[in-house]
């Protein structure tokens, strides 16, 4: 059988790789293309699936699917050859490239040239579609919903194939209930099988997903209302960063004994600060939010219970001795937790450039995997919008996450008169099972004073 890239020379064909995915050795869990498929610049191809998420690997440019060289299940890591593309710019003008495979006269290269890449893979912008959300073949490749970012919280992600997938939606069951037995926890056939007999045997409805007795919770099923019968009405399904990060905020709301302590600083010394330091880095933009992460470090190192996290089993505290931060980022596709790391190495004009270039990258769903774990504690800043407190809820397996809401100018009695101050209010969620309310008061109180007096933050 002649080679799928027969009767296109090899040199006038570019190969698609994988790009940086944070990971080495991700299985394949989809191939959205086929030999002979024309596809655009940045359509997916492929999708993998890691341990946390799912995420599709775009075309990095523009052309026709001449051999594949990858198939589902294969592992892969960066650099890995996805497919081989003739390229549109190649087929219009075949003779003005470069690397035209060599006329028989020409000196051999000492490397067989078979093709090459020359455009960098485009970053993974994130997942489209729920792997397995429609059968193959059902929906065209160009009709899948744009990419989103690719994870959102460190979390677990169901990991599922397809083919288990589909299983499971046959049988209406809710794959994020499912837990998985597999390698890295990926979920199998037996697994779906089990979580069906078990929802049935304690007579819940697989399909309610809440109504099935989950780790001990027995829960009302989901109210099922016909809201047309009361008015118009509109579908909107959620983003794959909404599905995902709800199921994980879900989980932790329900797991994690939450407890928020409220506090105020007083920044207005601080403010006036960043303001004079705006003034003489007019290039960069200095958020409220770099002295924020600054405080958090003191109080991190102060308190080192915060920088911590259970471990499975639930009987051991790991305290971390690395300070890397997630900051909460809100896109138009949901809420993603990209990690500022080496916080406490870092000053505040470096970490006043890195919020700036990860919250763009959060916006332009350009984040990979590496740069959303490995955080020790979150901010969830609210304050550019406005509110005075909040709830946020922890980010598993972290203990704790500071809610900052936006300052407002308050009188403040100072002994003798009331004079105005800028009062940032603050609230801080935390693990009730690690942190005791003693200890998350201290916290509150020393990262407002440090907050309030902002030679300490250089200490
Ligand atoms: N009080 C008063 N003003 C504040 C403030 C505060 N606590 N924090 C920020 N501001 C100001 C900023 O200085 C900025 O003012 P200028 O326009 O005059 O410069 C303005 O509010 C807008 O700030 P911003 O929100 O665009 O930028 P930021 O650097 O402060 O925050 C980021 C960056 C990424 C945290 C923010 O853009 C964001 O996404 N916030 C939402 C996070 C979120 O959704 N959390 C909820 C999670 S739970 O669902």
């Amino acid at each position: 059988m002649p080679s799928p890239s027969a009767g296109v020379p090899m040199a006038d064909l570019k190969e698609a790789r994988v790009p940086d995915i944070g990971h080495a050795g991700v299985p394949v869990i989809e191939v959205l293309v086929k030999v002979g498929d024309r596809v655009e610049k940045e359509q997916s191809l492929i999708t993998l699936e890691s341990d946390k998420a799912t995420m599709e690997v775009p075309a990095p440019f523009a052309g026709t699917v001449k051999e594949l060289k990858l198939k589902v299940g294969d592992e892969v890591s960066e650099g890995a050859v996805i497919a081989l593309i003739e390229a549109d710019d190649t087929a219009a003008a075949p003779g003005a490239r470069t690397e035209e495979a060599p006329k028989p006269a020409a000196p051999a290269p000492a490397a067989p040239v078979a093709a090459k890449v020359e455009e960098k893979p485009a970053p993974i912008a994130g997942q489209g579609v729920q792997p397995g959300n429609a059968p193959e073949g059902d929906v065209p490749p160009t009709a899948r919903p744009p990419l989103d970012a690719s994870i959102v919280m460190p979390g677990d992600a169901p990991y599922a194939s397809p083919a288990i997938r589909a299983f499971a939606r046959e049988l209406g069951v809710d794959i994020q209930q499912v837990k998985g037995s597999g390698r890295g926890g990926r979920i199998q056939r037996d697994d779906v099988s089990t979580y069906v007999k078990h929802a049935l045997a304690s007579g819940a409805r697989p399909s309610s997903g809440v109504s099935a007795s989950v780790g001990g919770l027995s829960l009302l099923p989901w109210p099922k209302v016909d809201f047309a019968k009361f008015g118009e009405i509109e579908e909107k399904p959620l983003t794959r960063i909404q599905k995902i990060s709800g199921a994980n905020l879900a989980r932790n709301w329900a797991m994690i004994p939450h407890v928020t302590q409220h506090e105020d600083a007083d920044i207005t010394e601080q403010e006036a600060f960043r303001k004079k330091l705006g003034e003489e880095n007019k290039d960069l933009k200095i958020s409220p939010l770099v002295f924020q992460i600054k405080a958090v470090v003191a109080a991190l190192k102060q308190f080192p219970q915060f920088n911590a996290s259970l471990d499975e089993s639930g009987e051991k505290l790991i305290l971390k001795k690395y300070f890397h931060v997630g900051i909460a980022v809100d896109t138009p596709d949901g809420l993603v937790v990209p990690v500022l790391r080496d916080c406490d190495k870092k000053g505040l004009l470096d970490l006043a450039r890195e919020l700036g270039e990860i919250s763009k990258k959060a916006r332009d769903k350009k984040l990979g995997p590496a740069e959303m774990s490995g955080g020790c504690f979150s901010i969830s800043s609210l304050g550019g919008i406005g509110g005075t407190y909040f709830t946020p809820i922890v980010n598993a397996p972290e203990v704790a996450i500071l809610g900052v809401s936006k300052s407002v100018m308050k009188p403040v009695w100072n002994g003798k008169e009331f004079v105005p101050r800028l009062v940032l209010p603050l609230s801080l969620s935390y693990d009730h099972r690690v942190i005791d309310g003693a200890l998350a008061a201290r916290f509150a109180s020393f990262l407002a004073n440090q907050l309030g007096d902002i030679r300490r933050l250089l200490l």
